[in-house]
């Protein structure tokens, strides 16, 4: 295996990733800098930037994090596989001290080709796994789509909401689609988060922290994502790397 520890040197993978993949990461971080109070968030060292290559596949990871006073961890990560297979991987983790559902988003597709799965969704987290009252007021209000090739959620995928947008985009006027979805709950996530007030009980928090505890054991169960990483990084590696970056929580 040969994994580096240096940061990218010359061009970022950004630049060269399927176009809907370059405009998702740059919307993400421009509502980030625009509605929130951002500073950094210390990746583990050997986490930022991440070459590996074990059965011949070389996989490259670019990972942004960042957090804010009502997000504990936000993380933006890009990969690419070989040079057929371009991925984003989204989360916006809150801290359990405010009553906020989380936002993920997920594109997997090939450079030449189309976007194979694009999901995005703002997932209820308290106790009762329905979102508050402010997020259903907002998004009932956002037109239906229509995109020609909707997809099924697999199994594992009982944390997401009815909102929740999984599709495979035919052409450039689906994926314009998709981004806007994804812009409309990105900025409506951000609104809400900049007028929540912290919670004060105990036991509201304690049921916050169950709640990322759910999401994230029923997300490492992901095994399209578990495969694609232990090919280049082996089953260990992997494992490490889906429990404390990808989907880490409070125990
Ligand atoms: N994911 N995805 O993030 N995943 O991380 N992803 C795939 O066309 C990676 C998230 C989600 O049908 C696929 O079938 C890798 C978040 C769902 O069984 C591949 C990384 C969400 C599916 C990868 C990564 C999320 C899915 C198959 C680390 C949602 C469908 C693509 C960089 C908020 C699963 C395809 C199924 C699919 C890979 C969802 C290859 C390596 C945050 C539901």
């Amino acid at each position: 295996m040969s994994k580096s520890l240096q940061k990218p040197t010359q061009m970022s993978l950004r630049n060269q990733q399927h176009p809907l993949i370059c405009r998702l990461a740059d919307c993400i971080e421009e509502t980030w800098h625009q509605h929130l109070e951002l500073s950094p968030y210390s990746v583990p060292e050997d986490l930022g930037y991440i070459e590996g290559a074990l059965e011949g596949e070389r996989l490259v990871i670019e990972n942004y994090c960042y957090q804010a006073p009502q997000f504990r961890k936000l993380h933006l990560e890009l990969a690419q596989v070989g040079t057929g297979l371009d991925i984003l991987h989204c989360v916006m983790f809150p801290n359990p001290d405010y009553a906020l559902p989380i936002f993920g988003a997920d594109l997997v597709g090939g450079r030449g080709g189309a976007i194979s799965a694009a999901i995005a969704d703002l997932s209820p987290v308290n106790a009762d796994r329905s979102l508050p009252e402010p997020y259903r007021q907002a998004l009932s209000t956002l037109p239906t789509l229509q995109f020609s090739q909707a997809r099924a959620l697999p199994e594992w995928a009982d944390i997401f909401s009815e909102f929740c947008l999984f599709v495979r985009p035919m052409g450039v006027l689906e994926e314009d689609m998709f981004l806007q979805r994804v812009r409309d709950f990105l900025t409506l996530h951000c609104q809400n988060a900049s007028l929540a007030t912290p919670l004060t009980s105990q036991r509201e928090i304690a049921s916050a922290m169950a709640g990322q505890r759910y999401y994230c054991t029923k997300q490492q169960q992901n095994d399209k994502t578990r495969r694609v990483l232990e090919k280049s990084f082996g089953a260990e590696w992997t494992d490490r790397y889906m429990t404390t970056m990808l989907f880490d929580y409070a125990t």
